[in-house]
């Protein structure tokens, strides 16, 4: 972030209508009961705090078409892009709190649109156990929180393509994925077609998380807008155990703080998605206090500064 601070609107979207495990809706209000706020204004930050969207229930259904509440999704996406494109008019922070990860279609179009029209590059860290670059053709569940990557790069049902104003909101290489251990088979061939720039865990076992994150941030430069999307399913579910589609085997605590760090050091991220936090699974809101730790460090706190 520049040193002149911008100010941080925090939009809270309650809902889990992109999974099939319940409980993501209420994400955003553990974010607030575990001081995200207020731990932001700490470090001189201005922050107000836009409530919660509103949105469809989830109707619990099974996929048609290979996709699990699409209307639902569309809509609630829908708000998600319009609260993201007002708070980016007018020059503020948008930190969406999620609800599942279905919702970083609408922030993720919005802030490419953003871009487009200020004639800034736009590039994207995942930060998560899943790559979600399934279709409702490939997916093994139709959850639509499985396929936000593919909905943004034009592969999707029409409804949620396109919300950018071009097909695609992103281009591969404008993405780098942080933290992956499960792909599904056909996934994998997808991020082979594509061209994806995958870090999975393997990778940072062998290279170190500094030298993954040096890589992964190596062209990010004057005119770069970054957007974090922070799955907390990234993270070793021994440590964040609030989450609906936890995998064994993640980074370790001191990793992801050193990711965050070196994403902070870029000074360049203009918008954040904190998604897929289960209260209903999780152990005294751990998974979310663990994420208001981890976001203080995306926006510049350290050990020895400030
Ligand atoms: B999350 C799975 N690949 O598509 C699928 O949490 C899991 O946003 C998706 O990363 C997990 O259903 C979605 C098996
Ligand atoms: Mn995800
Ligand atoms: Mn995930
Ligand atoms: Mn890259």
């Amino acid at each position: 972030m520049d040193e002149t601070r911008r100010t941080i609107a925090l939009i809270g979207a309650p809902t889990d209508v992109g999974a099939s495990v319940r409980g993501a809706g209420m994400g955003p209000d553990a974010l607030r009961v575990a001081g995200l706020a207020d731990a932001l204004r700490a470090h001189r930050f201005t922050v107000v705090d836009r409530g919660n969207l509103a949105g469809p229930p989830n109707p619990g259904l099974a996929p048609e078409g290979g996709l699990r509440h699409l209307q639902e999704v569309v809509t609630w996406n829908r708000s998600v892009f319009d609260a993201v494109d007002a708070a980016l008019g007018q020059g503020e922070f948008p930190l969406l709190m999620g609800g599942d990860h279905c919702l970083a279609i609408g922030s993720i179009s919005a802030v490419a649109w953003h871009c487009r029209r200020q004639g800034k590059q736009l590039r994207v860290i995942w930060l998560d156990a899943h790559t979600d670059v399934n279709t409702e053709a490939i997916s093994p569940s139709g959850n639509i929180h499985g396929m936000p990557v593919a909905c943004l790069l034009g592969h999707g049902p029409a409804s949620l393509v396109g919300w950018s104003g071009e097909r695609a909101a992103l281009e591969p290489q404008d993405i780098d994925f942080i933290g992956i251990r499960s792909v599904d088979r056909d996934e994998k061939q997808a991020i082979r077609q594509l061209g994806l720039q995958v870090y999975d865990m393997r990778h940072i076992d062998e290279h170190g998380m500094r030298n993954t994150m040096t890589e992964a941030l190596h062209d990010i430069g004057d005119n770069t807008h970054l957007h974090v999307s922070f799955d907390l399913d990234c993270l070793d579910p021994m440590d964040a155990p609030g989450v609906g589609t936890g995998v064994r085997g993640g980074p370790t605590y001191r990793e992801i703080q050193l990711c965050m760090e070196m994403i902070a050091d870029t000074g360049r991220m203009g918008s954040l998605d904190v998604v897929e936090i289960n209260p209903a699974l999780d152990v005294r809101n751990r998974t979310a206090e663990l994420a208001v730790e981890f976001v203080q460090s995306l926006f510049g706190a350290s050990t020895l500064a400030r």
